[in-house]
């Protein structure tokens, strides 16, 4: 299958608003015809091989964002794979945890080589093995590890991501592709392109072909959203791989805690203008993903089309605490992405609380100096209370029917 040759952008261009009009895909098609006559790569395959060649015989950090989805396992997972082929060694890192069910047990099942990063400075990786990192399912901008990997001068070799281009990013190679529904496409085109060969026999590769239909069907809603890409990659990885271990994996049940948490976002619900807003209060850091899925579930009710629900998470080994908000709604005209950012606006570095991609959403608020759990119920209590009622406030100046962007119908 080819690529086309538009979607492989130089980290130095800037990404071009989706084809305005056809004189402008011409003018892509011309520059496109240019750079394969002046020699440069017709294809972000070509492109990538050129890079793992360059880089043969050398050891790289991979890093996923905090709280790594399947897509981005999946997708790390691959490109490890790959790059083994080309003497590469890969050790992948995320900062976070693995908080849905799901993930732990694709991770478990599947034997997935991706490793939390340290809480203890002393145990953490000593970065000078590496000769540089990439970035999957991310452009740096949702990981607490960029930071750390740019203090110790890494160059960043590599990104693949499908979301919206965030700012100039200082890659050699960057396969950025927004139309792409989720990077385990972008990886399955890659395989087919002929960077690796699957093989039926091999376990390791049936493990990582699950994993990607796994990140591929939940990047794009169980293929909802699917767009041609995405079902053809589907199409291929469905040779190669355990139709089983998938349904094993989309079978993890809940904990009772994460149990809990939806059981407060029902009770404190709050509904306006078809918006269903919950605060769940305090939940512990490994519980994190029961707020998205408390709003897939407040989502389900009649007359609602969309739902928020945030808690304070608090982190044990860290001592550290942060609000965070899951968004989720099926209102075509409300972009998840615009709502959040305009709701809570930006830190004093002007930086965003959050952001979305179609139907979905998330923010995290550091609480900063109010951080830090005391015996004191009443003073948590009224911690809690603060932040409820100024989140709520923000959301529903929004919701209000006289001045909010619901508006529309
Ligand atoms: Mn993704």
């Amino acid at each position: 299958m080819s690529l086309p040759n538009s979607a492989l952008l130089d980290s130095q261009e800037s990404h071009s608003e989706a084809s305005r009009s056809s004189e402008k895909e011409s003018l892509v098609e011309k520059a496109a015809a240019l750079r394969r006559t002046a020699g440069f790569e017709s294809s972000p395959t070509e492109a990538l091989e050129k890079l793992l060649k360059k880089h043969s015989g050398t050891r790289q950090l991979v890093l996923l964002q905090d709280f790594p989805d399947p897509d981005a396992l999946s997708a790390a997972w691959t490109y490890r794979l790959i790059a083994n082929e080309y003497s590469i060694q890969c050790d992948i890192y995320y900062s976070g945890t693995l908080s849905h069910q799901e993930n732990i047990a694709l991770v478990k099942l599947t034997n997935l080589p991706a490793k939390r990063w340290p809480t203890q400075a002393s145990d953490a990786p000593d970065l000078s093995q590496y000769q540089g990192y990439v970035l999957i399912d991310t452009q740096g901008t949702t990981s607490h590890l960029t930071e750390r990997v740019r203090d110790a001068h890494l160059p960043l070799i590599l990104v693949v991501d499908h979301h919206a281009a965030q700012g100039k990013l200082d890659a050699e190679l960057a396969d950025i592709r927004p139309d792409i529904h989720a990077t385990a496409t972008m990886m399955t085109q890659y395989l087919q392109a002929g960077l690796m060969q699957l093989d039926r026999s091999n376990n390791t590769h049936v493990k990582c072909a699950t994993a990607l239909m796994h990140g591929l069907r939940s990047d794009t809603s169980h293929l909802m959203q699917a767009s041609e890409p995405d079902f053809l990659a589907a199409a291929y990885l469905s040779q190669f791989y355990d139709a089983q271990l998938l349904s094993a994996v989309l079978q993890a049940s809940r904990s009772r805690r994460v149990m809990d948490v939806i059981e407060r976002s029902l009770r404190n619900r709050k509904m306006q203008n078809s918006v269903s807003i919950a605060g769940v209060g305090y939940l512990r850091y490994e519980d994190r993903d029961a707020i998205p899925q408390a709003a897939d579930f407040l989502i389900t009710e009649e007359n609602v089309h969309t739902a928020v629900v945030y808690g304070i998470v608090h982190d044990e080994d860290e001592e550290k605490e942060l609000v965070v908000g899951s968004l989720r709604t099926n209102k075509i005209t409300l972009d998840p992405d615009e709502f959040i950012k305009e709701a809570f606006g930006q830190d004093s570095r002007g930086r965003f609380f959050g952001g979305g991609r179609s139907m979905a959403g998330g923010f995290e608020i550091p609480i900063g100096f109010l951080s830090g759990y005391y015996d004191n119920s009443d003073y948590t209590r009224q911690k809690w209370e603060v932040f409820d009622k100024q989140i709520k406030q923000k959301l529903q100046r929004l919701v209000n029917p006289e001045d909010g962007v619901l508006n529309s119908d």
